[in-house]
């Protein structure tokens, strides 16, 4: 079995998955026959060449994903096609995340209303909602969205389990405040993190103290991180969600090889891998398990492992971790 087919097969947790970054292209055509203002995505056939794009232009990107995903309909059958992907790449368990939008007559709660209902009725993976707040909205907003999602994690505390906060990093800043009262109203927290040089907030970041924080690009002092920052990081070993084809398509690592994650394996710190925008990039998630084998020599154990111990830092109840490492230890079982 070579590399990627043992990627494959071996059972996987994705914990940094964008529902509209994750949409394929047959998804997305599919989608623009039920909403014509899909139809500017027909030129997007770069969507495929995993070609080289700055951060700026991938925010481009996503605001044509969401012409496909304007009404109730197309958002409950994006949700539904990437549940379905994952699914059929061998992930066993998936937190999807995804900002919620009003547009088009479409509610914030109607938009939460479907990708709850595609998780409901969708038979595997395992599927939990983390519900994004957007850096470039202004505070009233941004509050305005934490309320939403209190209200109807209320409403669906199975399937609710965390905020995040995403958009394009040169926007905008993390606001303490606003994640606090999420956190004090139990939700748990992902932080976009150091996706570019921005130590002052990093340390804001770091302080506040997320239950998980993405892609932590520039938080090692080798990439650009403060000596102060990478010092406290490693008192609270947050667990880092890294997305390698993410950060080598958007040039915020230099290549695989030269990838941050191997400050933590070197470190012994947790971490996960992840696909981030799977559409986007062209990516799955056995992909980027491969990619982590080839380009720091991990054995298949090692790679076991990493989807293992993303249990662990995943938001899903103490008895559903438990049922997966089952699953995972038989596999490993039958498997050797
Ligand atoms: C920061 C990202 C991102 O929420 O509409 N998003 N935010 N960094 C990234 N790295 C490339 N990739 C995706 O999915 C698309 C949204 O997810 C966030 C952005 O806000 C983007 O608009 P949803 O489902």
């Amino acid at each position: 079995m070579n590399t990627l087919e043992f990627c494959r097969v071996l059972p996987k947790i994705e914990l940094h998955a964008h529902l509209n970054g994750s949409l394929s292209e047959k998804t997305l055509k599919s989608l623009g026959c039920l909403n014509k203002s899909v139809s500017e995505y027909q030129g997007l056939t770069s969507i495929n060449n995993k070609i080289e794009r700055t951060l700026h232009e991938c925010f481009e990107l996503f605001k044509i994903a969401h012409l496909a995903t304007k009404n109730p309909d197309s958002v409950y059958l994006a949700a539904q096609s990437v549940i379905k992907d994952f699914a059929d790449d061998n992930v066993r368990y998936l937190e999807l995340r995804t900002t919620p939008r009003a547009e088009d007559g479409m509610t914030k709660e109607e938009y939460i209303e479907s990708v709850v209902k595609a998780i409901k009725d969708s038979k595997k993976p395992l599927v939990k909602l983390i519900l994004s707040v957007d850096r470039r909205h202004d505070i009233l907003v941004s509050q305005n969205t934490v309320a939403v999602i209190l209200s109807m994690r209320n409403k669906y505390p199975d399937i609710i389990k965390g905020i995040d906060l995403s958009g394009n990093p040169h926007l905008g800043c993390f606001d303490k405040e606003l994640f606090n009262k999420a956190k004090e109203n139990g939700l748990k927290t992902t932080i976009h993190c150091a996706e570019i040089i921005n130590n002052d907030e990093v340390m804001e970041i770091l302080n506040f103290g997320p239950n998980r924080i993405g892609h932590a690009t520039f938080l090692n002092p080798n990439y650009s991180g403060s000596i102060e920052n990478w010092e406290s990081y490693c008192k609270k070993k947050i667990p880092a969600e890294f997305c390698l084809t993410s950060n080598v398509v958007c040039g915020t690592a230099k290549s695989y090889k030269e990838h941050h994650m191997q400050e933590w394996i070197k470190n012994g710190l947790p971490f996960s891998i992840n696909t981030d925008d799977k559409g986007v990039f062209c990516t799955s998630l056995s992909e980027e398990y491969e990619h982590a084998q080839n380009n720091f020599n991990l054995s298949n154990t090692d790679l076991w492992t990493i989807a293992y111990n993303a249990i662990d830092h995943s938001f899903a109840s103490i008895q559903e971790k438990a049922l997966m490492k089952k699953e995972l230890k038989e596999w490993k079982t039958q498997n050797q």
